[in-house]
């Protein structure tokens, strides 16, 4: 089984028939992998290397300059993270010089468009909030990129968003960074030949770099929401369905709004030009993380996520597919030219072969955007009267929920203590606790099986689940993002909170089983809502009964992010093994070692089923000690 999603596994088989090649094949080529990548223990970072250690103590313990297993393992992990860091972090400068350019009248097509989020980031900053928005947003944008390099202290980005006890914790174990950049210079200056061999203390420098791509991640959510919006309860659709034969059909893949957001402004005053070449309109579709940020915010139908990317343009309904960074499949490039469909990079700094190349720079987005639309026009035009294979599968999507929006819907119960009723549906056990369901699909797993299964296990013991990234995105397309699958799926204690915020705040009925915050940066909206609940308890976050799941993880993203929910003290279970097993003291640092220095500590389970029961364990264990009622499994 390649997938769980009928619409993906009728598009494998179109594929399959038609001789293009998808990832799945690519994975089979690839058999079997190497074994010793697979543990960590391969080092290539001088060229007296590549060396490898023998895993059964048969061959070489050491490389070529005495590096052994504990070393390797580590510093492969560290730059994992850092590469991880660098990506979210990136993302994030990119939007600060956005707005940026936008304030200085150089780019129009940004400004602040939610003043209120910018006066809630200014006064969490500390800064006069007795100014105009665009004063105030420049002022924010002078602390925004002063933490990309190295500061006096401990970075504001990462310490206004934690508990003060986690401050002091990780301050104590040295593990604040003071600057983004430089963080990620020092990762990689300490993981050169020669330098930190030291497996802990390497790890440490890891946690500090983890902590420095929470800050870069809040800081993207923090930016995207002041320029594009605050995103708030919205209802869409999700799945290869909601492709529209008749339309011109434009899928955004990758990451950053600061393309996606504006080509959504543009797409929608070109309407008439879509309808003068015979569509009946333009039908903007997302994938991946852009797919996501463009949902919360605009309602956006996502149509498929992560590992099945390449996947709509066999429907041969495509017109175009834009793409800006990050977890965008180079093969997309082959698969589109097979299939007649343009595809377009837009970002300098990502080219792919074989794709068209638009480079959109801020001072000139708009242009840029109608210039792709076009492109999608003259598409659409191509292929009238071409078949199209589009599976008619699709789900209701409700998503949106900031925690804002989150904030917002409990006030409706308790308008001057709006955290209260989540507070106490968690101490009455009627909400058990709160489980993070992120990251990516991986095609070493049958696409969103372990998300699925391990939700359904959960939410039937009344655990309340948030979702983001790709993980979100498998949600939506199997319709658990709806409060129709509360009815189907939730335990008594969880139906029933769910349906009195959900009535209260005027819905009609229960919130979506399953709370979608956003994009994989966006989990800084899930840390936000960990760190108010453990302010107001007056504990730390390493006390709450919070957990955090990537089961089908596959990016150096994605270890970074489960390196900072352990950083921040929660439980991380990981559904596919990292590539640590090569050094037992790595891995027992990970998963027990840590434990004691942060609370938080990774779990690794690839039964999906046993996944759910240790990270149940995981939230019993912390109900315990806070003296709350347990349940057994
Ligand atoms: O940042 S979940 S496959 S798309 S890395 Fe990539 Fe993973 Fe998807 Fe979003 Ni996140
Ligand atoms: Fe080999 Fe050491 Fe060079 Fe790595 S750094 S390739 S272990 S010699």
């Amino acid at each position: 089984m390649k997938s769980k999603d009928p619409a993906v596994n009728r598009l494998i088989n179109v594929a399959l028939d038609r001789g293009v090649e998808t990832v799945w094949d690519r994975l089979a080529a690839q058999q079997p992998q190497c074994g010793f990548g697979e543990l960590g223990v391969c080092c290539r970072n001088c060229a007296q290397g590549p060396c490898r250690i023998s895993p059964f103590g048969d061959g070489p313990q050491r490389g070529v300059c005495g590096a052994d297993a504990h070393t390797i393992v580590a510093r492969n992990l560290v730059r994992a993270i850092t590469a991880g860091c660098a990506a979210h972090s990136g993302h994030a400068k990119h939007l600060a010089h956005a707005l940026h350019k936008g304030l200085s009248g150089k780019a129009p097509a940004y400004g602040v468009k939610d003043e209120v989020k910018l006066r809630a980031l200014a006064a969490r900053l500390g800064l006069d909030a007795e100014k105009t928005a665009d004063a105030l947003a420049r002022d924010v944008l002078g602390i925004a990129l002063a933490q990309f390099a190295e500061g006096e202290g401990p970075m504001p980005w990462a310490t206004t968003v934690m508990t003060e006890g986690r401050t002091q914790r990780l301050a104590e174990l040295g593990a604040l960074p003071t600057g983004i950049e430089n963080t990620i210079a020092e990762m990689m200056h300490r993981t050169h030949l020669g330098v930190d061999a030291d497996p802990v203390n390497l790890l440490l420098g890891g946690i500090t770099c983890s902590v420095a791509d929470m800050a870069g991640s809040h800081m993207a959510t923090d930016l995207a929401d002041i320029m594009f919006g605050t995103p708030e309860p919205v209802v869409t659709e999700a799945n290869l369905g909601v492709m529209n034969e008749n339309m011109v059909n434009i899928a955004l893949h990758g990451h950053n709004p600061v393309v996606s957001d504006v080509l959504v402004q543009v797409a929608r005053e070109m309407e008439d030009q879509a309808k003068e070449v015979g569509a009946e309109g333009i039908n903007l579709l997302g994938v991946c993380c852009t797919g996501n940020e463009v949902l919360m915010r605009h309602g956006i139908p996502s149509i498929t996520h992560s590992i099945s990317q390449e996947l709509p343009l066999l429907t041969g309904a495509l017109d175009a597919m834009v793409v800006d960074y990050q977890c965008v499949y180079p093969s997309l490039a082959g698969v589109a030219q097979c299939c007649g469909t343009p595809l377009i990079t837009t970002m300098d700094m990502a080219k792919i072969p074989g794709a068209t190349h638009i480079g959109v720079r801020e001072e000139e987005a708009r242009e840029k955007a109608r210039e792709i639309v076009n492109l999608a026009l003259e598409a659409y035009q191509r292929r009238l009267g071409r078949p199209v294979n589009i599976p008619q599968y699709k789900e209701k999507v409700v998503a949106g929920f900031s925690v804002e929006a989150v904030v917002q819907a409990l006030a409706a119960v308790n308008a001057d203590d709006p955290l209260k009723p989540l507070i106490d549906s968690i101490v009455s056990g009627s909400i058990q606790g709160v489980v993070l369901m992120a990251g990516c699909n991986n095609v070493k797993v049958p696409q969103d099986h372990n998300f699925l299964t391990i939700a359904r296990e959960l939410v039937a013991r009344d655990v309340l689940i948030l979702a983001t990234g790709c993980g979100a995105g498998a949600y939506a397309r199997h319709g658990m993002l709806t409060p129709e699958a509360v009815g189907e799926f939730a335990g008594p204690g969880l139906k029933a909170v769910l349906t009195a915020v959900g009535e209260a705040a005027g819905l009609g009925g229960p919130l979506p089983l399953i709370l979608h915050m956003g994009s994989c940066v966006d989990n800084s909206r899930a840390v936000d809502l960990a760190v108010a609940v453990a302010n107001k308890l007056g504990v730390d976050v390493d006390k709450l009964p919070v957990a955090a799941s990537a089961p089908e993880f596959k990016t150096e993203k994605a270890v970074a992010i489960g390196a900072y929910a352990v950083a921040l003290g929660m439980p991380v279970h990981l559904g596919v093994v990292p590539p640590v097993l090569g050094s037992a003291q790595v891995t027992s640092l990970l998963t027990a070692g840590i434990k004691n220095l942060l609370g938080g500590y990774f779990i690794v389970e690839t039964d999906p089923v046993e996944s759910a029961r240790l990270i149940f364990e995981a939230l019993q264990e912390r109900r315990q000690g806070l003296e709350l009622p347990t349940r057994a499994w």
